[in-house]
C-alpha cells in the first residue's frame, strides 16, 4: 500500500495545507496534540530521518525555514514551540514518510512519553 504522505502530496487525499513550495508540503496533523500542530514533510519520499544524507540534505535546510516562517505566522516564534522528528519505532513513528511535528500553542512539558 502507497504511503499516506505521499497520497497527500499528490492530492489523492486531502489535507488542511498550510504552506506548499516545488519541494516541500505543511498540513494540519489530523490528530493534533496542541492548539498548533502542524506536520511539515519533504514531497520527494524519504522513510526518515535516517536517509538524510548529502545528497538530499538540503531538504532538512528548506524544512527547518518553513518551520521558521510557519512558527512566525502563528506567533510562537517568541514565546516557543517544539519541532519533533519521532525516528523508528522506539521513537514512535507511526508514518514512515520524513516528518516534522511542529507543536506550539500550549507549554510543553518535559521529557516527552
Ligand atoms: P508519527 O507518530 O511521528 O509518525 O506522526 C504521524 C502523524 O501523522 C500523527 O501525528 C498523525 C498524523 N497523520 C497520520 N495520518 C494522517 C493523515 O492522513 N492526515 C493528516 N493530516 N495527518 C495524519
Amino acid at each position: 500500500m502507497e504511503c499516506v504522505f505521499c497520497k497527500i502530496v499528490k492530492k489523492e487525499i486531502p489535507a488542511a495545507v498550510v504552506y506548499e513550495d516545488e519541494d516541500v508540503l505543511a498540513f494540519k496533523d489530523i490528530n493534533p496534540q496542541a492548539p498548533i500542530h502542524l506536520l511539515i514533510i519533504p514531497k520527494n519520499h524519504l522513510s526518515s530521518i535516517m536517509e538524510v544524507d548529502e545528497n538530499n540534505g538540503d531538504i532538512v535546510k528548506k524544512i527547518v525555514k518553513v518551520a521558521q516562517s510557519l512558527a512566525r505566522e502563528n506567533n510562537i516564534d517568541k514565546k516557543g514551540f517544539r519541532l519533533v522528528v519521532n525516528t523508528g519505532d522506539d521513537g514512535g513513528q507511526t508514518v514512515h514518510h520524513l516528518h516534522f511535528h511542529l507543536l506550539g500553542g500550549r507549554f510543553m512539558t518535559w521529557p516527552p512519553g
